[in-house]
Formats: C-alpha cells, sequence, structure tokens
C-alpha cells in the first residue's frame, strides 16, 4: 500500500549513558553534554588539559578491575566501623536510603591506604602518566575520596574550585577521579566550565560558594563517563554536580596530586604527601 510518508516523530534527547532510554532529559537549559571526542595522541592530550583544563582517558580499567574495586567497596561499607578513619574518613549521607541493608555513606576519604586495589589506582601507570605529562616528572598524592553519590539520596555539589579548599600555593593541582558506575546527567555526573582554570574566581560565605554569571552558566558541559573511564581536572576547574534522582548509583574516585614544590599556606603542620614514583606495592613493611 502506497500512501503519504509517515512522519517520524521528533527523536527525545537521549543523553543516558546508563543504559535506559532518557524519556525526559533532565540536562538543564543552557547547559550541555561534553560528547567531542578527546585526543589520543599524548602531546594533544596535554595540549588540550592546557587548554580546556581536563581531560578524559576513556577506558582505563577493565572489567575485572572494576569489579576488583566494587569488591572493595562493599568491604569498606560492610567494615566500616573496623576500618581506621584515614585523611577525611567515612561521610554518611544525612538522607539514608531505607531500601539499603548497609548505611549509605557519601564519602569516604583514605581509600588507597585501606584497600589494595585502590593503592594499585594510585599509582596506575596510564592515570600518572598523564599526571606527569602536565604536572612534570614528580607527582605526590595530596587526597584520596571516593564520592558514593548514592541512587535516590545522593546530594549536589554546588559550582566551586577545589584550589579555594585546599592550603596549596600556586593553586595548581590536578584530581584524577575514576568512574566506577557509568556517570550521566540523570545520576549526577560531574559538570565542568571548560577553560575556568586560569585564575581563582572570588568564592563567598562560609561554604565558599560562588554563583555562576550568566556567560559561565551559558558555557556549562556535563561530561558523562562510562564505568573505567578517568576525567583529569585542574583544581582552578569550576565544576559541581547535581543531585543523583535516578535508580543508578554514581560513584566515583578522586585521586587528587600535587607536585613538591607547592607550599603549605593551611594551619599547622604540612599532611604527609605520598611520593608516587616511590610508591612500594602494597603491603610492603
Ligand atoms: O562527587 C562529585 O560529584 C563532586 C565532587 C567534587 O566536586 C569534589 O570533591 O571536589
Amino acid at each position: 500500500m502506497s500512501g503519504a510518508p509517515t512522519l517520524e516523530a521528533p527523536a527525545k534527547p537521549k543523553y543516558s549513558c546508563l543504559g535506559k532510554e532518557a524519556g525526559v532529559s533532565v540536562v538543564k537549559p543552557g547547559a550541555k553534554v561534553w560528547t567531542e571526542p578527546m585526543p589520543e595522541r599524548e602531546e594533544e592530550q596535554a595540549a588540550f588539559f592546557r587548554r580546556e583544563g581536563f581531560l578524559v582517558l576513556r577506558g582505563v580499567l577493565s572489567r575485572a578491575e572494576l569489579d576488583e574495586l566494587d569488591a572493595e567497596v562493599a568491604r569498606m561499607v560492610r567494615e566500616h566501623h573496623k576500618l581506621p578513619r584515614i585523611r577525611e574518613g567515612f561521610d554518611l549521607e544525612p538522607n539514608q536510603d531505607a531500601k539499603r541493608a548497609t548505611p549509605t555513606f557519601r564519602k569516604i576519604g583514605g581509600m588507597s591506604d585501606l584497600s589494595g586495589a585502590f593503592h594499585d589506582l594510585m599509582c596506575h601507570p596510564r592515570i600518572t602518566r598523564a599526571l606527569r605529562m602536565v604536572m612534570g616528572p614528580v607527582i605526590e598524592l595530596y587526597r584520596d575520596v571516593l564520592m558514593m553519590k548514592p541512587a535516590r539520596v545522593g546530594r549536589e555539589k554546588p559550582w566551586h574550585q577545589d584550589s579555594v579548599y585546599w592550603p596549596w600555593n600556586p593553586m595548581d593541582l590536578c584530581s584524577a577521579m575514576t568512574a566506577l558506575d557509568d556517570a550521566a546527567p540523570e545520576n549526577g555526573c560531574l559538570q565542568v566550565i571548560p577553560r575556568t582554570h586560569l585564575k581563582e574566581i572570588q568564592h563567598y560565605g562560609r561554604e565558599l560558594q560562588i554563583d555562576l554569571t550568566e556567560e559561565q552558566q551559558a558555557n556549562t558541559h556535563y561530561v558523562p563517563l562510562k564505568a573505567g573511564d578517568t576525567l583529569l581536572f585542574h583544581s582552578l576547574l569550576l565544576h559541581g554536580s547535581e543531585p543523583n534522582r535516578s535508580e543508578q548509583d554514581r560513584r566515583v574516585a578522586i585521586l587528587s596530586y600535587k607536585t613538591p614544590g607547592l607550599k603549605f599556606i593551611g594551619k599547622g603542620e604540612a599532611p604527609k604527601s605520598i611520593v608516587i614514583h616511590d610508591v612500594k606495592p602494597f603491603g610492603y613493611v
């Protein structure tokens, strides 16, 4: 039978990388999803990072490595009452998820000293090689946190520059955020404003916050990650993330690195940094 051509319904925006159709986009008006491919050659990666303030390394971890990290996260949650509080320790989500048998954590700090698998992630050759390309030959771990952003209850993180919170000068550190789950707008993937890493922006109030200008708002980008991808971002890059209103967890391991030349400007003694090239296998005495 011939007839008038059928008109297809306009395609709905499909930003999800959570493996389900995103019927309704959660992407805010004005915000974009970063879809441009990342450079693959090392010199181009370094130039991209210096220009934009971030870089995604795709497929850093295999499924088997992710499974090992998953098992370690589950163990740390299960055994939290007998584990030491290292660096930032454990933080509970204010809203506990009644659907879970274990406590709902927002953050687990010091995981690279609590778990051999996370210790390996801290000195993962692909991550540290990329970091050395942009930071120089000697890098040290300053901070290690698992940000859990659990399904249904994970809270937003307002826009900020990390260096404004951190006691190091110059403000020139770099974080490697490795996704343990697929991260998309629906479950609160990181959002960034490219090219904002070249100057400090005044934050205000006790919570050190900022209000985005219209121009900044129009240049916000969600950066979706597949589990096993690593997002490198400069400590002055403006970033934040929305609540997780989805049914899918969004766990990321954030490892933040500095160079030895930075001056400690905090109170008391400088925290001990772990020099990455000196790192011995986990369990070495
Ligand atoms: O977990 C997130 O979505 C944001 C984390 C973050 O911005 C930070 O730790 O500085």
